[in-house]
């Protein structure tokens, strides 16, 4: 047994209950599926694209967020599903590769919330998955580049930070990328002991949510430095979307009682202002933060991540009615849209992004309840991705679910998520669910005593 596998194995096994055979779905049959096709996919990576951050399946190009200038995101992010799934071999040789090629303080100005969610996370999660100081030393290093982001009058951070020079840009930021750093920046705290992360991620949190309206919601867009809402709609969409995730998960992982308490009253007012029973089915559109009066009566593929929150913080009646919604959104083009209209069930986003947050969902809510309708619903959709978005290189982006084209990206999150959620859904012994807390990109992160 190699250094990885034994460490992992030992980390990841749950006390075993048997793999679940739900009416017409075998579990086993499907996980092995999810896994060839993961391998499908990073194969593709493997060959067009090696040392770059992700692969464009259709041209067989590599792709880069910052042209010349890649921080490997896609083997990054997928390294935890490789062990996950005991690929061994790949997860050493990605292993390796970051170590030896991962630049976390080269010239180049990034996005500091999706460095957080998928390279700090990523290191931190793979960290404690392989005892690899190198790759702690990584995230430090990742860490320290990122603080500079976090000096503005408010303490919120710049959306954009050289990870070289500590140069700042966009003032204008929102609520996610504001609000989903606490579970990376306070593990790395704990785990360096020193406070300077957790303190400056809950900072920015916690100034955050001083900025919430008369009726408890927060709005779309902010500036950071004089903490003035820009665009006050309100929804658990994208911009906003995982700063609620945050606000749970860090009281579930570090038992810190003020997030717990934002929490709280955050999803007291989301319930009562976002959610919207439209003919029977439970969505949450969007609504003006001062007043709660609705503006838009749109959901889509990010939104569908809020059944996995509801679940998570006990709300198992709203998260089975949400996930239904979400899974009949799903079910309208065979395929799940970026956006429809709930009231009339039109798309008014039509790509797919190859996104997991449904999957992520149906893994939730399958662990909590094992009612074998969510295999089902796991099956589906497993089969659906691979019909629209499998290519020979690789899976693709549609251009539209309803005519199928497909685009040209495979982004990393579909190696750090989509496929690991199906994996665990069908799979759930692979890893102690109670064990971890996945932050926003799936990184699987432990306590730290
Ligand atoms: C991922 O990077 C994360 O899940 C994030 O929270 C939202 N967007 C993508 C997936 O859709």
């Amino acid at each position: 047994m190699n250094r990885l596998t034994g460490l992992t194995l030992t980390c990841l096994m749950a006390a075993g209950a048997l793999t679940p055979r739900a009416q017409g779905v075998d579990s086993a049959a499907l996980a092995a599926r999810v896994k060839q096709e993961f391998q499908h996919a990073w194969a593709g990576y493997q060959e067009y694209a090696w040392g770059h951050d992700e692969l464009k399946p259709l041209s067989r190009t590599p792709y880069d967020w910052d042209p010349g200038k890649p921080l490997l995101m896609t083997p990054v992010d997928a390294l935890d599903t490789m062990i996950v799934m005991k690929l061994d071999g790949d997860a050493e040789r990605v292993r390796r590769e970051i170590v030896e090629h991962l630049d976390v303080r080269q010239d180049t100005s990034v996005s500091v919330f999706e460095i957080t969610i998928r390279l700090l996370g990523s290191l931190l999660a793979n960290y404690q998955l392989t005892h690899d100081q190198a790759l702690l030393e990584k995230a430090r290093s990742l860490g320290d580049a990122l603080l500079p982001a976090f000096s503005t009058r408010t303490g919120m951070p710049y959306r954009f930070v050289n990870l070289k020079t500590g140069a700042t840009r966009d003032v204008i930021s929102n609520p996610a990328e504001i609000g989903t750093l606490i579970l990376e920046f306070g593990t790395l705290s704990k785990l360096v002991d020193n406070p300077v992360y957790y303190d400056t991620a809950k900072r920015a949190l916690t100034a955050l949510y001083a900025k919430r309206s008369k009726v408890g919601l927060v709005g779309e867009n902010i500036n950071v430095e004089t903490g003035e809402w820009t665009n006050p709609a309100s929804h658990i969409g994208g911009a906003i979307d995982s700063y609620y995730e945050y606000l749970l998960k860090c009281d579930r992982l570090f038992g810190d009682s003020d997030c717990g308490a934002m929490w709280r009253s955050s999803i007291a007012s989301v319930n009562k202002y976002a959610a919207d029973d439209v003919k029977g089915r439970l969505w949450y559109g969007t609504v003006n933060m001062n007043t709660g009066r609705r503006t838009a009566t749109t959901f889509g593929s990010l939104q569908a991540f809020f059944p996995a929150v509801l679940a998570l913080g006990g709300d198992l009646r709203r998260a089975r009615r949400l996930q239904d919604s979400a899974f009949a959104m799903w079910t309208l083009h065979g395929i799940e849209p970026e956006e429809i209209d709930y009231r009339s069930m039109r798309v008014t986003g039509a790509g797919y992004q190859l996104r997991p947050e449904i999957v992520e969902s149906t893994y939730y809510l399958y662990h909590y309840t094992r009612d074998p309708r969510y295999l089902e619903m796991g099956r589906r959709m497993f089969e659906d991705l691979v019909k629209y978005c499998r290519t020979d290189d690789g899976y693709t982006v549609l251009r539209s679910v309803v005519t199928k084209e497909q685009g040209d990206r495979m982004h990393s999150f579909l190696l750090a998520e989509t496929f690991k959620y199906f994996y665990l859904l069908f799979e759930p012994d692979a890893l102690d669910f109670d064990a971890v807390v996945f932050n926003t990109e799936a990184h699987p992160l432990r306590r730290v005593r």
